[in-house]
């Protein structure tokens, strides 16, 4: 999908930067076959956290999106927008549609429920009392997303859809990572979804720009 400022639905930016949270946004606008341009962030030089981008996003996080000027961050904020903003693909069940519901659920359940369970596990913390926690314990929390995944083949069942993105590229990093359980309802599911040629493209077009990244911030280091 060549990157482009025109779109029939308006001017689509993304801020990304390689192995960072915004992999999966960029493989869901290559899935979507959405046109929009790439601002790439260098965070091996810090980019993400000097004036220019906090005007964007003050958290100096990625992945952010503008379109026609509007500001949205937050992954699942971003990927229910964009893939309502394509519909034509596919990869959102509509209002009114039995799915709708689940897929919503599955979304917010990653940011809501995962991602924080996710770093208090990386971080060696014990989760707060499982009434405060806003997952309860890790493992009835994740019990929940592999029971889904069994069933499978997608969280939707037979259907394919924008949660799958998320998670399938969430999943796969933090298996490589050991923070969630390596089971074979994940990593089959992992290797369906991340078998797919968006997320080959994705991964050879951001290899370009890590080792670009990397190649900086040598020539940096040999020159200071
Ligand atoms: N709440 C954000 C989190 C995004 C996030 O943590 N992004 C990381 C990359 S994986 C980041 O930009 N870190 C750069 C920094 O904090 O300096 C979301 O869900 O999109």
């Amino acid at each position: 999908m060549a990157d482009s400022t025109t779109t029939p639905r308006g001017n689509l930016v993304l801020f990304h930067s390689p192995n960072s949270r915004s992999v999966g946004t960029r493989i869901l606008l290559e899935e979507l076959g959405a046109p929009h341009e790439l601002r790439v962030l260098n965070m091996k030089a810090g980019e993400q956290r000097k004036a220019p981008y906090l005007a964007v996003n003050p958290l100096g996080k990625v992945p952010a999106i503008l379109h026609d000027g509007a500001l949205v961050t937050e992954q699942v904020a971003i990927v229910i927008y964009l893939a309502d903003l394509f519909p034509e693909a596919g990869l959102t069940p509509a209002i009114g549609d039995p799915l709708r519901g689940p897929y919503l659920r599955w979304i917010a359940y990653y940011g809501s429920c995962f991602e924080p369970a996710v770093v208090d596990r990386a971080m060696k913390r014990e989760p707060a009392p499982a009434a405060t926690s806003p997952y309860g314990d890790f493992d009835t929390m994740f019990g929940v997303v592999a029971e889904a995944l069994r069933k499978g083949p997608y969280l939707l069942g037979e259907r394919f859809s924008a949660a799958d993105v998320l998670w399938g590229k969430a999943l796969e990093w933090m298996v490589k990572f050991k923070l969630v359980p390596e089971l074979p309802e994940v990593t089959d599911y992992v290797a369906r979804v991340c078998s797919r040629p968006a997320f080959a493209r994705i991964a050879a077009k951001d290899a370009e720009l890590a080792a670009a990244h990397e190649a900086a911030a040598a020539a940096e280091a040999r020159a200071s």
